[in-house]
C-alpha cells in the first residue's frame, strides 16, 4: 500500500491524499460504508459502487468469523470474491464488536474468551488468532487487535487498557511479519491509538504507535460515550504525533459535523454505521439539515427528497412518498434512505477534499458545518 499527500490546507491540519492498494485508489479524506457482514445493509453493489460511488467499505473479523465462517470465506477465494466488491476493503479486528456485543467475555492477557451473540457457543480471540482470520478475510487493511477503553474509564484502568492493547500489538506485528496474505495482493496492518480522554495516555499510545512505522495509523477508543469537545481535544493530541506522510483513519465517527471537524484536525479516513442504521430508522442527512422521514411535515410534501441531492433516488422518489413507505414499513423506504445518506456522506468528503485542493476549506467549512447542522 502507498499514500501520497498530495495537499496541505495552510490554515489547518486539513489534508488530501491519495491511497493505492492491490483492488484500487482510494481519495482521501475519505468516508467507508461499513458492511459489517459483508453487505452494506439494504445496499446492492450496484448502487454502491456506481451512485454513492463508495472507495472502499468495511468488514468486521467478529462477524465474518462467526458467520459464514472462515471456511466458506476461504473456500470462495477472500472477502472480494465472495461479495463481489472488487475496490479495497478494510476489516475491523473485532477489538471493539467482542466488546460491544458479544455475551460474557473474560479478559486476559492472552485474548478475550467469549461468548457468540448468535448462538451463546464459546470462541477465544486472541492478538494471534484475530491476524490469521483477517489473513483468511483478505481485505487490503486489516486492523490490530486492541481494547476500545470506554469514554468513561477512570485513569487507571484506562492505562492498564492502553498498555495491553500495546501489548497486543507486538503480538499482531509478529504474526503479520510471519503469514503471508492468501490470495495474491497485498494487505496492511494498521494499529490503533487507544488511552481514553487523558492526554498523557494518548501522547504515550500515539508515539508507540507511531514507533511501529505501520503503513497507516487509527484512532480508537473515541466516540464511546466522551463529550463530543473532548474527543476532538483527542485527536488534536494524536495528530500532533502520529506521522504526517501516513493515513490517519479515526474509528467509528460519525455525524456529518464530527466528520468535517476531523478533516479539519488532520484525519484521512472515517467509517460509522450512522448513514446505514440512522437512515433505516428515517434520519436522512441534507445539504440543508437533518430530516425525520416519519414526520407529519411530509405527508403532502410531493417535492424530491433533496432537489440537487448526491443520488438519484433525491429526485426520483418525493419526501411524501418515502414517508409513505416508513409508515408502511416497506424495504423500500430502507433501501432509498440507505443509498440517500450514504451518498450525502461521500459527497461530503468528495467535496472537503475538493475545497482542500482549491484551498478555501477553512472558509468553506463552518459554513457547510452550519448548513448541515439545521433540522429541517
Ligand atoms: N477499536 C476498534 N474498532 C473500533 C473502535 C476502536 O476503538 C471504535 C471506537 N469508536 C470503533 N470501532 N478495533
Amino acid at each position: 500500500m502507498k499514500f501520497e499527500l498530495q495537499y496541505t490546507d495552510p490554515r489547518s491540519n486539513a489534508r488530501a491524499g491519495l491511497i493505492t492498494t492491490d483492488h484500487g485508489q482510494i481519495e482521501t479524506p475519505i468516508f467507508m460504508p461499513v458492511g459489517t457482514l459483508g453487505s452494506v445493509k439494504a445496499v446492492h453493489l450496484h448502487e454502491l459502487k456506481e451512485d454513492i460511488k463508495a472507495q472502499i467499505i468495511l468488514g468486521n473479523t467478529y462477524h465474518l468469523y462467526l458467520r459464514p465462517g472462515l471456511d466458506t470465506l476461504e473456500k470462495a477465494g477472500g472477502l472480494h470474491k465472495f461479495n463481489g466488491f472488487d475496490r479495497p476493503m478494510l476489516t475491523d479486528s473485532g477489538g471493539f464488536q467482542v466488546f460491544s456485543l458479544a455475551g460474557i467475555r473474560k479478559m486476559r492477557e492472552e485474548g478475550v474468551e467469549f461468548r457468540s451473540h448468535i448462538d451463546g457457543s464459546k470462541h477465544l480471540f486472541t492478538p494471534e488468532r484475530v491476524m490469521d482470520i483477517e489473513r483468511t478475510i483478505g481485505a487490503d487493511i486489516m486492523m490490530a487487535f486492541d481494547e476500545c477503553t470506554p469514554g468513561t474509564a477512570d485513569y487507571n484502568y484506562a492505562k492498564k487498557s492502553m498498555e495491553l492493547t500495546h501489548r497486543w500489538l507486538d503480538r499482531c506485528i509478529t504474526r503479520f511479519n510471519e503469514t503471508e496474505p492468501k490470495y495474491g495482493y497485498q494487505q496492511s496492518l494498521f494499529p490503533i491509538v487507544q488511552g481514553c480522554v487523558y492526554p498523557d495516555l494518548r501522547r504515550r499510545s500515539a508515539e508507540y504507535i507511531a514507533s511501529k512505522n505501520a503503513d497507516g495509523n487509527a484512532i480508537g477508543g473515541l466516540a464511546v460515550g466522551e463529550p463530543t469537545e473532548k474527543m476532538y481535544e483527542m485527536i488534536e493530541v494524536v495528530n500532533e504525533i502520529l506521522p504526517t506522510d501516513k493515513p490517519r483513519y479515526l474509528m467509528g465517527v460519525g455525524t456529518p459535523v464530527n466528520i468535517l471537524e476531523g478533516i479539519e484536525r488532520g484525519v484521512d479516513m472515517f467509517d460509522c454505521v450512522m448513514p446505514t442504521r440512522n437512515g433505516r430508522n428515517g434520519m436522512l442527512f441534507t445539504k440543508d439539515g437533518i430530516m425525520n422521514m416519519r414526520n407529519k411535515k411530509w405527508e403532502n410534501d410531493f417535492s424530491p427528497i433533496e432537489a440537487d441531492g448526491a443520488s438519484y433516488v433525491d429526485t426520483m422518489y418525493s419526501r411524501a412518498y418515502l414517508r409513505h413507505l416508513f409508515h408502511a414499513q416497506e424495504l423500500l423506504a430502507l433501501q432509498i434512505a440507505s443509498i440517500h445518506n450514504l451518498a450525502f456522506y461521500l459527497w461530503l468528503v468528495g467535496e472537503a477534499r475538493k475545497h482542500i485542493i482549491a484551498g478555501d476549506f477553512s472558509t468553506w467549512k463552518p459554513a457547510m458545518v452550519k448548513r448541515i447542522s439545521t433540522r429541517l
